[in-house]
């Protein structure tokens, strides 16, 4: 049988080295495409690039979604059967200090590929699938939130996607393409960006136990997060994909916690005894309240900082899969401290 083809557009982030691995071992031929960076920066999917001179079902092109001229190129070259729109400014915080080029990214991205494809492939063959996300829903009053919810985006960069959610839609309902949504919630893993705040926060505390770094910095700590595991949420971004119409899903485990639980897990989980305190400003701190590795009682270890604030915050996501288990038979079986353990083990070996 000829081998399926897919493109992953940010197959180098966390998402895009999840699914390329789940596509190879489905014998798809993947086309990655990564940006030209100055310091070549694969390290997320490494353990699955062979030398392209060898025999390979994975091939990286160089490429970029703020560049027409390359999607359609691309595009037009590979052919494939579908494609994953997972390239992004994805760092909610960093749209407020780059609202414009977020734009580009994940508004007009999104768009360069639709225009390619409706170009192209007069035939509606190719899938496509958009990386949308909960921050579209913003602050929306009615929870859990499900694919009818009201969208209130309250970032530069839930603006954007929200964008894309609808051009998708749109592309599908003009031009019949098959062209899907996917409302993915927060998901994490060991391939996490180190500025989100799982990550930062697991790296960062384990820093302090070895006394690379005296404090761990954060901002708001209050806002709830519905925090799946990565791998199984790719597996989801696939099964849109080979459902027999397009649509959109919410992808959720259903389960939502503060920051601070996600503090208080990772403390928990590395020994650490603490107490909270606030400051005259009202920030909150954790100070330890026993000597561990190369932290003092009494030192402050995690501290809230004002510079970490974002302009707007989402207070309170968690999301209704009910859609995604009946339709897409997909289901979520890694809880939370499941997923922080993962993460916590996986650093605990990176960081000597
Ligand atoms: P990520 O780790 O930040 O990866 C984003 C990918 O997009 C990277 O490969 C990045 O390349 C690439 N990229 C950025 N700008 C690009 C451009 N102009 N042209 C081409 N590629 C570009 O994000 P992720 O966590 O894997 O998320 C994947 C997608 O799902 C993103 O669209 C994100 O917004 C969305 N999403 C994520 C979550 C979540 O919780 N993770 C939830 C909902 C939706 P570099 O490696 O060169 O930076
Ligand atoms: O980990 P975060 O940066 O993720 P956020 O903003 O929820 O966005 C992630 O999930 C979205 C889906 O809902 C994706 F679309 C998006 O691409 C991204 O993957 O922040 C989580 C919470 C926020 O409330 C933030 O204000 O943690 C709070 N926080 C507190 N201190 C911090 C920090 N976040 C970061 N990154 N860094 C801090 O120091």
């Amino acid at each position: 049988m000829k081998k399926k083809i897919a493109i992953i557009f940010g197959i180098t982030g966390q998402d895009g080295s999840y699914l390329a691995e789940l596509l190879l071992n489905k014998n798809y031929i993947v086309y990655g495409i990564k940006r030209r960076t100055s310091l070549i920066h694969t390290t997320r999917i490494d353990h699955i690039y062979k030398d392209i001179h060898l025999k390979t079902n994975l091939i990286l092109k160089y490429g970029d979604v703020t560049d027409f001229s390359n999607v359609f190129n691309l595009i037009n070259e590979i052919k494939p059967d579908e494609i994953y729109n997972l390239a992004a400014q994805s760092n909610v915080g960093v749209s407020f200090e780059l609202p414009e080029y977020t734009a580009q990214t994940d508004s007009i991205g999104t768009l360069r590929i639709l225009e390619a494809i409706r170009i192209l492939d007069k035939k509606r063959k190719i899938k496509f699938y958009q990386a949308s996300t909960s921050e579209i829903f913003g602050n929306s009053p009615e929870k859990p939130y499900n694919e009818k919810s009201k969208f209130e985006p309250v970032s530069p960069y839930g603006t954007a996607k929200l964008y894309s959610y609808w051009m998708t839609r749109n592309y599908r309902d003009a031009y019949s393409m098959f062209a899907s949504n996917g409302i993915l919630f927060n998901h994490e893993s060991p391939r996490r960006g180190e500025n989100f705040i799982s990550r930062k926060t697991i790296i960062g505390i384990i820093k302090v136990i070895k006394g690379q770094q005296k404090c761990l910095y954060l901002g708001n700590l209050k806002s709830k997060r519905d925090w799946g595991h990565a791998k199984e949420f790719v597996y989801a971004q696939w099964k849109i994909l080979q459902h027999k119409v397009p649509d959109d899903f919410v992808i959720a485990t259903g389960k939502n916690y503060s920051v601070k639980d996600l503090i208080n897990l990772v403390l928990k989980k590395l020994n650490i005894k603490y107490a909270w305190k606030k400051d005259k400003n009202n920030f909150e701190y954790a100070v330890a309240l026993n000597n561990i590795g190369q932290i003092q009682k009494s030192q402050i270890i995690v501290k809230q900082e004002k510079r970490y604030f974002r302009p707007n915050e989402v207070h309170d996501l968690v999301g209704d899969n009910r859609k995604a288990k009946k339709v897409l038979k997909w289901k979520p079986k890694i809880n939370f401290e499941q997923l922080i353990s993962e993460m916590i083990n996986s650093d605990l070996k990176k960081i000597i």
